[in-house]
């Protein structure tokens, strides 16, 4: 049995809006109010999947969660007819579909144990996003029930926030390899929130039971995060021996870097300097948000959002860039702009799991074939549109609840018909 990266993509809810609900994501904060296209939004991710399947790359599925989120509503002590506006949006919030967001995988060759741990992200930093882990835990352990393999692990507890892999990095020579793992936590971000803890990102660690020697953790720039840097995936990202970061990504860079040649002698790192693109840029573009990969040939690859190729500082960097002779070869632009208005680009949408496919329930594997049966599903039952004022309309909730029902039940997976 041979490991693989397989990418899992979360599929988008058909209770996607904008709510601006995720202060210090700009985006999200641009975004509220505005009437949201569900349909279009999910069927923009399964291209998305469809176009990495066509290059090449295996690919899976996570599952939109129960909204509006009754049983959540009903632990506030309310429900869907009478909870407060200011907790409305939360309840019917398709943040699930960021699976990046999901958990923190380190997979089998990092772990003491020779297994591939995955830990539930507690994401307790947004309301909106503190109620995703119940349904998350639910579909870890079914995906990845096989004891011998993998280890599914509840979320970190206490007031210690963690938001997955998305501030999680492993670098190193390939994916089948021991590797460095590199976790970017948060210290300050001037007026926005600082959304992942040190404290939860050690604990990860030692619940992996990771080598020390190959365990990294690094300060996020406070001007990242202040210039809208909410997660560390939007100012960098890993594949195997490649960093590509923008210069004001972390604190400390330099001794970092330098940490990082000497525990990694093949690292090639790919830096964007401030002077070319801006941390706005950057940040508007998401030219650091795109899923670097090694396609079947070997090559790295590229995946962005069509808005990294609309900037022309950004597309002037990025034609410069395949044109030297650096690793990264081929750039690919997809259409996510639904997930995008929501500040979340080509590699929120996926988590990254080295594995071998077999020990993996089949149930969450997608194909070209079985993504035609999703598409005609979303197609058929999800609204085409979402205004704000559509959250309080009993008719919607139900749309939404069946849509989702439907999607369970043709992918067989009707037990979380209710996490
Ligand atoms: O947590 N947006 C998400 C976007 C997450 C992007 N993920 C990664 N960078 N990996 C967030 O801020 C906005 C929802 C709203 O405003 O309706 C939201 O939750």
């Amino acid at each position: 049995m041979e490991a693989t990266e397989i990418n899992f993509d979360g599929i988008i809810g058909p209770s996607h809006n904008y709510a601006g609900l995720s202060h210090g994501n700009i985006a999200s904060s641009n975004s509220r109010g505005i009437i949201s296209r569900p349909r279009a939004a999910a069927l923009q991710g399964v291209a998305k999947m469809r176009h990495n399947i066509r290059l090449g790359l295996p690919q899976g599925v996570l599952l939109p969660h129960p909204r509006p989120d009754r049983k959540w509503l009903v632990e506030l002590g309310t429900d869907v007819e009478t909870v407060p506006a200011s907790l409305r949006p939360a309840a019917f919030s398709a943040s699930a579909m960021w699976a990046a967001n999901a958990a923190t995988v380190s997979p089998a060759p990092d772990c003491g144990d020779g297994r591939c741990h995955l830990t539930v992200a507690n994401l307790r930093t947004m309301p909106h996003r503190s109620h995703e882990w119940p349904a998350t835990l639910a579909q870890l352990r079914l995906a990845f029930a096989d004891d011998r393999h993998f280890v599914v692990h509840p979320p970190v507890p206490g007031t210690f926030g963690d938001e997955g892999a998305a501030n999680h990095m492993r670098i190193g020579s390939s994916h089948g390899a021991a590797a460095v793992e590199l976790f970017v936590y948060g210290e300050r971000g001037g007026a926005y929130p600082v959304r992942q803890h040190e404290e939860a990102s050690q604990a990860i660690a030692r619940l992996h039971c990771l080598d020390p020697d190959r365990t990294m953790f690094v300060c996020q720039a406070e001007e990242a995060i202040a210039a809208g840097a909410f997660h560390n995936d939007v100012v960098a990202v890993a594949n195997e021996n490649v960093l590509f970061a923008h210069e004001q990504a972390f604190a400390g860079r330099a001794a970092l870097f330098e940490e990082l040649r000497r525990r990694v002698p093949d690292l090639e790192i790919v830096e964007v300097p401030a002077a070319a693109v801006s941390l706005g840029e950057a940040i508007s573009s998401y030219l650091f948000n795109g899923q670097l990969v090694t396609l079947p040939t070997g090559a790295m690859a590229l995946i962005l959002p069509e808005e990294a190729r609309e900037l022309p500082s950004v597309h002037a960097w990025l034609l410069q860039m395949v044109a030297g002779n650096g690793p990264i070869r081929e750039i690919f632009f997809v259409d996510v702009r639904e997930s995008m208005a929501n500040g979340g680009g080509p590699a929120c949408l996926r988590l990254r799991v080295v594995a071998a496919a077999e020990t993996i329930d089949p149930r969450f594997l997608v194909d070209a074939v079985k993504l035609d049966r999703i598409e005609a599903l979303i197609a058929d039952h999800w609204p085409e549109e979402i205004a704000p004022d559509d959250l309080l309309k009993p008719e919607h909730w139900v749309h939404m609840e069946e849509a989702r029902t439907a999607l369970l039940h043709m992918l067989d997976l009707e037990e979380l018909t209710v996490e």
